[in-house]
């Protein structure tokens, strides 16, 4: 059950996100671009700061608040939705959670004026298995040599710094992982072409090179051999604001096909007066607020420093399938038309909302997750 509080931020947050980020919405999926008009609006309401103490130029709200803004966000554009969960909980946290203050002082102050931070954890041969990270970083004189690529990079044509994950050990055997922070204009770093996707397309997808990328010895964040067990930590937060997406997103398509099914008449009468369209209807309500409320616990648990990993995985899986069925229903009572781009968004949702089931682990991670916390339990018992 979340407070009063919390219901009246939803209403200030949907205000905004249905007057400034809603209109452009179905053009930024259509013509494949980058928002850049929203990220001056987006930084005025804090939006892009919700997790950096305001010593560092931020806004800082509990993650009950931060998951609302992602939902409201991903309500009316997912791709907002993506580019805020990214840059709040996989670019500005770590540096918080893990940086030195020089670090802090350098990065966080810049990110809270809305310029974005990027994650390079996956790469080809690393996605599930995040820990097979093939990118080097060898220690020289005074400096690290930063070999290899990351994928599937959220904001990556756009963030000016991206914390990145790589094995610090020439031994094979070794999986001695350590994260950076590494600068867009330092020389080795490159972008690869934006990616072509199904959905989110106003986000901005592409693949980081980093080629003999000299990066000074104080861009390591923390210590050698955390950086694995730093992105876990990491990912433990991002896949509460992934599950706020999901959520969101199948919200928006819940409302689409309630409204429809209101207005359009066969047999003399509007196509919800039939029990069976009632029915569909009454399980998207339902499983919409049963995730509503893992999302929330989730967020509560994180504020209250209580183990939330399993909670998380939870929230993101139940949330990511569910934004997927509900979506799934809206095409359905949508009929043909749902199935046209431009009027109705539920096919625009339709196809954002399958990367909720992928990002920051698959539904079969999040499972696996889950099953270890509930064995490690049984265990201990
Ligand atoms: N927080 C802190 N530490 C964690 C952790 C977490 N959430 N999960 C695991 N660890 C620790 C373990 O305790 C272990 O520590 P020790 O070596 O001290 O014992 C270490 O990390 C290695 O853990 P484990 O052996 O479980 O690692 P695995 O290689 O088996 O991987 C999974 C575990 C599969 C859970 C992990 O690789 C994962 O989450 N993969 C999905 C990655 C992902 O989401 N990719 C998409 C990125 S899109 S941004």
């Amino acid at each position: 059950m979340i407070e009063q509080k919390h219901h009246d931020f939803r209403n200030q947050v949907r205000e905004f996100m249905e007057s400034t980020i809603a209109p452009l919405a179905a053009a930024l999926d259509e013509e494949q671009r980058f928002p850049d008009e929203h990220m001056k609006p987006l930084t005025d309401q804090g939006y892009m700061s919700m997790l950096i103490p305001e010593k560092y130029g931020g806004k800082p709200t509990d993650t009950v608040s931060y998951s609302i803004v992602v939902e409201e966000a991903s309500r009316v554009c997912g791709s907002t939705g993506i580019m805020l969960a990214a840059h709040n909980s996989l670019g500005c946290f770590p540096i918080l959670k893990f940086g030195s203050e020089a670090q802090r002082e350098k990065y966080l102050p810049r990110a809270a004026k809305g310029e974005l931070l990027a994650f390079g954890l996956s790469e080809p041969d690393a996605g599930s298995d995040a820990g097979g990270t093939r990118t080097m970083a060898l220690k020289q004189d005074d400096h690290w040599l930063v070999n290899g690529s990351k994928c599937w990079i959220t904001s990556a044509t756009k963030a000016f710094a991206t914390i990145a994950s790589a094995r610090t050990s020439e031994n094979p055997e070794d999986r001695e992982i350590t994260c950076f922070i590494l600068d867009k204009d330092w020389d080795g770093y490159s972008v690869g072409k934006k990616e072509n996707k199904l959905g989110l397309r106003g986000s901005d997808t592409a693949f980081l090179h980093f080629d003999d990328l000299k990066a000074p010895l104080d861009s390591q964040l923390g210590e050698i051999g955390e950086g694995f067990k730093q992105m876990l930590i990491t990912l433990d937060g991002g896949r509460i604001s992934i599950g706020a997406m999901a959520l969101g997103l199948g919200q928006g398509a819940f409302e689409c096909a309630l409204k429809y099914s209101a207005e359009r008449v066969q047999f003399g009468k509007p196509i919800s007066y039939n029990q069976g369209i009632q029915h569909i209807l009454a399980d998207m309500a339902t499983e919409l607020e049963a995730a509503r409320l893992l999302i929330y616990e989730a967020s509560q648990m994180k504020d209250a420093g209580v183990p939330f990993g399993h909670y998380s995985a939870m929230a993101k899986l139940y949330a990511s399938e569910v934004g997927r069925r509900v979506s799934e229903k809206a095409l359905s009572i949508l009929g043909s038309v749902g199935c046209l781009t431009g009027e109705y968004s539920a096919e625009r949702i339709w196809r954002d909302v399958k990367l909720c089931e992928i990002g920051e682990g698959t539904s079969e991670i999040q499972r696996l997750v889950i099953a270890r916390k509930l064995l490690k339990d049984l265990q201990n018992t």
